[in-house]
């Protein structure tokens, strides 16, 4: 395909824009080996380890680098990998489902894919200006056909992130589309920083900063009618799911918290903590997935990375590293 070819180019040009690291706890991450990972998207490590427990022994031991990813979910076609035929309900408020398939090289649909997190694909979807955002799972068909019920609550340009492991390349893949939705839009533009957020009654509260190049903690708090929450079910093998998309171009990173339900040192809230370092300086739109009560919910966090902006969109890259990974659990064993 000329259109999948073109955009192949794109996105090896913008290659390394962001890198995604999850790391087990007592792991130290060389500063040298976190540049090395963003210079060299062919052959960084195996991105399906991410967030997985049962790696995290093994990461535990020192040295080797866990994870890092290739700037992600600005494309529709990246690694040979394209997101095509794509449907999805056309107005507001009307019921239907998102379908697409995962188009290959050769162009036919995808039916290989590893596991992670549980899950073979996961499809986000959010309004280009971070509202409505949506976390979900479609169903696999025979033929390589994805489809999921769906229905947009509200009009607008939507952004649709499918991330999954080819198996034939064992490593994480985002490809992203847009959709247009019908109806009356009323935008809801993130113009300020927002770190508390309230969510079926469960409030949730953000502490830490980003800051561009430089890594910081950020820790989520949950609680209820002011008391905190220790019943967090996993869900997708975690306690909290964190999705980060920086405002303007929705570049996406998709992270887990270290550490897995039953692994004897990681609590059940009500903190759940992650280190970041921002790419760049500017805005970004978390979105932290939990489950409790047998509910999962999106919690809507929007943060400002402090710093000097670097030019994300050269290809270049060299400065442009970004990690989101799992805080060590000091406070998990301090509670444990
Ligand atoms: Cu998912």
């Amino acid at each position: 395909m000329h259109t999948a070819a073109r955009l192949g180019l794109f996105a090896a040009g913008a290659a390394a824009v962001f890198t995604v690291a999850l790391v087990a706890a007592p792991l130290i991450i060389p500063a040298d080996a976190s540049a090395a990972w963003t210079s060299n998207e062919d052959e960084h490590m195996d991105t399906t380890e991410v967030g997985h427990g049962a790696h995290a022994g093994a990461a535990a031991s020192g040295s080797a680098p866990i994870a890092a990813a290739d700037v992600r979910g600005l494309s529709v076609s990246q690694r040979g990998y394209t997101l095509a035929a794509l449907g999805a309900p056309t107005a507001a408020d009307e019921a239907g489902e998102i379908s697409f398939a995962i188009a290959d090289a050769s162009g036919a649909p995808l039916t290989a894919y590893q596991t992670a997190h549980e899950k073979r694909l996961h499809l986000i979807v959010v309004r280009t200006d971070g509202a409505h955002f949506r976390h979900v799972h479609p169903e696999l068909a025979d033929d390589g056909t994805w489809t999921v019920p769906f229905t947009f609550d509200a009009a607008g340009t939507y952004r649709v992130f499918a991330d999954f492991v080819p198996a034939a390349l064992a490593e994480t893949v985002t490809l992203t589309s847009t959709v247009e939705v019908a109806g009356a839009f009323a935008p809801e533009p993130r113009t300020a920083d927002s770190t508390t957020a309230t969510v079926d009654g469960i409030t949730v509260e953000l502490a830490g900063d980003l800051a561009a190049g430089a890594e910081r903690e950020l820790t989520f708090t949950v609680t209820r009618g002011g008391e905190p929450v220790t019943t967090l079910e996993p869900y997708l093998g975690a306690y909290g799911h964190l999705v980060a998309l920086r405002q303007g171009d929705l570049a996406y990173l998709h992270v887990h918290p270290m550490g897995e339900p039953g692994d004897g040192v990681t609590d059940p809230g009500p903190e759940i903590a992650f280190m970041a370092t921002a790419p760049t300086a500017g805005r970004y739109l978390l979105y932290l997935d939990l489950q409790l009560d047998g509910r999962v919910l999106s919690v809507p966090f929007v943060l400002t990375a402090t710093g000097e902006a670097t030019d994300g969109a050269d290809g270049g890259g060299h400065d442009d590293e970004a990690s989101l990974k799992p805080a060590e659990p000091a406070h998990a064993e301090e509670h444990g």
